[in-house]
């Protein structure tokens, strides 16, 4: 495939009259000012395909559902409520609602995503006679609608630190460092073959994964894919940085630095709350922090401190959590307007240092993203994999826009009806005009599912 495009998003900047060229999946040239003889017109510019980095794919059919006030909701009745919602989720139900969730992904802009998966076992606790059926029912689903998927099967063993008993909300999700792993293997070899699918792990928190088993999960981890990722959920909640420091004398952040090689393959999901010195050793690391902006505001949990953190050449990637909003755009808007309100400036979260905020953070984030999910993606470039979004040069908000005011309107002004229009994933097209193919048949099964998980 050839594709010209009067506007490209490369690593390093906005280029004109970019000439791509794809074989087997992969870009094999990405050239500016390129003769274009015989390449198809791209409808619009052309952006890097953006990773989901943090989903809960279940979560989706929760959403709307838990804005009724009681008097005292917080994130951890927010949680009640969602355990309480597992009660129907079926095997089958996971992966309807999956499908949707990715067809509504993909429309979005959204090229790959990583699945932190821990809702392992049957509603009463009891395991699937396939220990890995609720995974191989979210991975169906992404190849059913050809988005890329980084699989993080989650360790899940204790409700609070230090070991404390799970509660019974929390059944369905336990296991040991060894039956994870047991997963991970069986799903990294009925994979090894596709290389949209990548096996990571996930040790759900600090609150659920005790000390000795996370580095059993770790090194078993590190003996089967050495640069495989790991991701965790950290320091989201204050009561949950009280409950670390009265546990070790140490903040979350703080408590995995010290105890874990967290380098380049980690991806901390949230660290909303970090001390300064926590968040320059943080950026300094390598990792990835995973910020869920839409969720961390609907769940009260705080504001990450991204300005800083970018001024120390930090990390990060966008996930939509519990897809209470799947949009890219709005994701980036929310996290600099996050940033604006607090400190009643303008146009703050500098990334990369690019004055334009639409394109440093459209560029940190396909990065990071792609890093987190440690797949070959994320830039426009020779080598990496075919992944891109097209917006649409008809769009109201993005005429007469040139170079970085594309990406600036696209983030800050697009509104209601998305400018992506095509999204390829391996060189190949899985959104053409806008729209899914699997779009109706997405719905009408989520519908059908909807109708059981509601009763
Ligand atoms: C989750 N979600 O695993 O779905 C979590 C809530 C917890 C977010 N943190 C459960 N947004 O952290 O214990
Ligand atoms: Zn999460």
């Amino acid at each position: 495939m050839r594709i010209v495009a009067e506007w490209a998003l490369l690593p390093e900047g906005w280029a004109r009259d970019v000439v791509l060229t794809t074989d087997g999946g992969r870009f094999v040239a990405v050239e500016p000012g390129a003769d274009a003889a015989g390449a198809t017109r791209a409808p619009g510019p052309v952006l890097p395909g953006l990773a989901n980095l943090h989903s809960h794919a279940f979560q989706r059919a929760m959403a709307g559902l838990t804005e009724i006030a009681s008097g005292e909701d917080d994130f951890w009745s927010w949680r009640e409520r969602m355990y309480a919602f597992l009660a129907r989720l079926t095997p089958e139900a996971m992966q309807a609602v999956a499908r949707q969730l990715y067809v509504e992904m993909l429309e979005a802009g959204y090229t790959g995503v990583a699945e932190f998966h821990y809702v392992h076992h049957q509603p009463d606790g009891r395991p699937y006679a396939d220990r890995a059926e609720t995974s191989r029912r979210l991975i169906a689903a992404a190849a059913e609608t050809g988005i890329a998927i980084t699989h993080l099967p989650v360790l899940y063993a204790a409700s609070d630190f230090g070991g404390k008993a799970p509660n019974p909300g929390q059944r369905r999700f336990l296991s040991d460092a060894e039956g994870l792993l047991e997963v991970v293997e069986a799903l990294r070899l009925a994979h090894a073959a596709d290389p949209l699918v990548r096996i990571g792990i996930a040790p759900h928190s600090l609150r659920a994964v005790p000390p000795a088993m996370l580095d059993d999960l770790l090194r078993g981890f590190g003996a089967i894919d050495p640069e495989g990722p790991v991701h965790i959920h950290i320091a989201e909640q204050l009561r949950e940085v009280e409950a670390c420091r009265a546990w070790s004398g140490a903040r979350p952040v703080e408590w995995l630095l010290g105890h874990a090689a967290v380098d380049r393959r980690w991806c901390l999901v949230h660290a909303t709350h970090l001390a300064a010195e926590e968040r320059r050793t943080l950026a300094a690391s390598g990792a990835v922090a995973g910020l869920c902006p839409s969720t961390e505001a609907n769940l009260g949990d705080g504001l990450f401190p991204l300005v800083d953190y970018l001024a120390e050449a930090g990390r990060f990637g966008i996930g939509s959590d519990s897809h209470v909003t799947i949009d890219a755009a709005e994701e980036l808007r929310l996290l600099e307007y996050g940033q604006r309100l607090t400190r009643r400036r303008r146009a703050v979260s500098v990334a990369e240092g690019r004055p334009s905020i639409g394109t440093g953070l459209l560029l940190a984030a396909a990065a990071g993203g792609a890093q987190a999910l440690g797949q070959p993606t994320g830039r426009l470039a020779a080598g990496a994999r075919a992944d891109l979004v097209i917006l649409g040069a008809a769009h109201p908000t993005l005429a007469g826009r040139t170079g970085d005011t594309i990406a600036d309107s696209f983030v800050f002004a697009a509104g209601r009806e998305t400018p992506v229009r095509e999204v390829w994933v391996a060189g190949r097209r899985v959104v053409a005009d806008g729209r899914h193919p699997g779009r109706e048949a997405a719905r009408a099964g989520f519908r059908d599912a909807m109708a059981v998980l509601l009763g």
